[in-house]
């Protein structure tokens, strides 16, 4: 019984009987007659890429319950006469395979155009003007300890960073503060809440400096900048953590000469050429001697006013020669080795550098502030 019509191709609807073809001859050159149909379909269709026609095409031609193939196999494949049967089949399959290797090749093409079109559709136009991002300035803070590390850079010290979370020993015992030492009296401060009394937030960056020396032998001359925590009363001056740098040198011959040529090299290129530099007795456990640096006040030249408080004078940082009982922590050899260490406090540089009279607009975050120093 014939299957539902595919009107384009009246042929198809009846068996060969039906037709009244009874040679192999007539039976190719039916096929001859459909694939011939196919082929100026598909030359149409390449013609028009409507992609819905395209889905109903294929399903004319390839449907399994009533495209053209599966109804050429009911009509004329399986109704057949026994004689006719190789015949028709050998023609089915070459018509299967040049279908086949027809639609692939259209699928094909397709699958390129839309590709393409894609590809147009998300081209990037650069001649198109770009988006402007407002991008900020870097913070005052990271300013000045840019200007810092370039100073040492420049005469061979390497930045070494290390954790903000540190053991009272690195803190304090290995540089030469035992427990019960008044030095700890104003830094001794934020522990770490259940562990003992074991770990704090770092008061100097010195750990960083004991442990470089622990895996290191000297030569040495590293700086440590970061954030670091003391107990303290707020207020506009003062905060509970401040950003520091510390230095250190180390070798077999550095004398106090070594010492005082660095701060002076320090001084001129932070302030300019013209500053002096004046060092003043003073006292830390980890350095014998110790010293204030002062700089000649870089408003009034050293004549006097109200930001040196008519002294003439800056008070810069603390410094002077390592303590040879540091020495003792880190296993170095006392009697051969000689060094310098410094701690400066970066918020306090930059303040008095550019003038900035309170502490907190520092943290504050308030662009009028930070628009100042671009
Ligand atoms: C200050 C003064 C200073 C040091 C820090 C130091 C580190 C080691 C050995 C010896 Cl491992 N000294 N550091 C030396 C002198 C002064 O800091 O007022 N900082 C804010």
């Amino acid at each position: 019984m014939p299957r539902k019509t595919v009107p384009d191709i009246p042929i198809i609807e009846k068996t060969f009987t039906e037709l009244g073809d009874s040679t192999p001859e007539r039976v190719v050159a039916r096929f001859a007659e459909v694939r011939q149909r196919f082929d100026q379909q598909v030359a149409e269709h390449s013609a028009r890429k409507d992609p819905e026609e395209w889905r109903i095409f294929l399903l004319r031609w390839t449907g399994r319950k009533s495209g053209v193939l599966t109804q050429i196999s009911d009509n004329w494949l399986k109704a057949a006469r026994k004689e006719l049967k190789p015949i028709v089949g050998q023609e089915l399959n070459k018509l299967k395979a040049h279908v086949e290797a027809a639609l692939e090749e259209k699928r094909r093409e397709i699958e390129a155009a839309a590709d393409e079109a894609a590809m147009a559709r998300d081209r990037v136009d650069l001649s198109l003007p770009g988006v402007q991002r407002e991008i900020g300035t870097r913070h005052i803070i990271r300013q000045t300890y840019q200007e810092l590390e370039r100073i040492f850079l420049s005469i061979g010290f390497s930045v070494v960073e290390g954790p903000e979370i540190e053991t009272p020993y690195y803190n304090f015992e290995a540089l030469n503060i035992p427990e019960h030492h008044p030095a700890r009296d104003n830094m001794d401060t934020f522990y770490i809440e259940g562990t003992r009394g074991e770990h704090l937030l770092r008061t100097h960056t010195s750990p960083m400096q004991i442990r470089t020396m622990e895996k290191q032998q000297p030569p040495v001359r590293i700086i440590v900048p970061g954030k670091v925590y003391r107990r303290d009363n707020p207020d506009s001056t003062h905060g509970y953590m401040f950003h520091q740098i510390e230095g250190l040198a180390v070798d077999t011959d550095i004398t106090f000469c070594d010492f005082k040529g660095t701060v002076e090299y320090f001084v001129r290129e932070f302030l300019g050429p013209k500053a002096k530099t004046r060092l003043r007795p003073s006292y830390f456990p980890f350095t014998e001697p110790s010293a204030e640096v002062d700089a000649t006040c870089h408003v009034c030249g050293g004549s006097g006013c109200r930001v040196c408080k008519f002294s003439g004078w800056i008070e810069l940082f603390g410094a002077g020669m390592v303590n040879p009982a540091v020495y003792g922590f880190v296993k170095y050899d006392a009697e051969k080795l000689s060094g310098f260490a410094f701690g400066m406090g970066v918020d306090r540089l930059a303040m008095m550098k550019y003038g900035i009279t309170e502490l907190p607009v520092l943290f504050q975050n308030d662009v009028r502030f930070l628009r100042q120093f671009p």
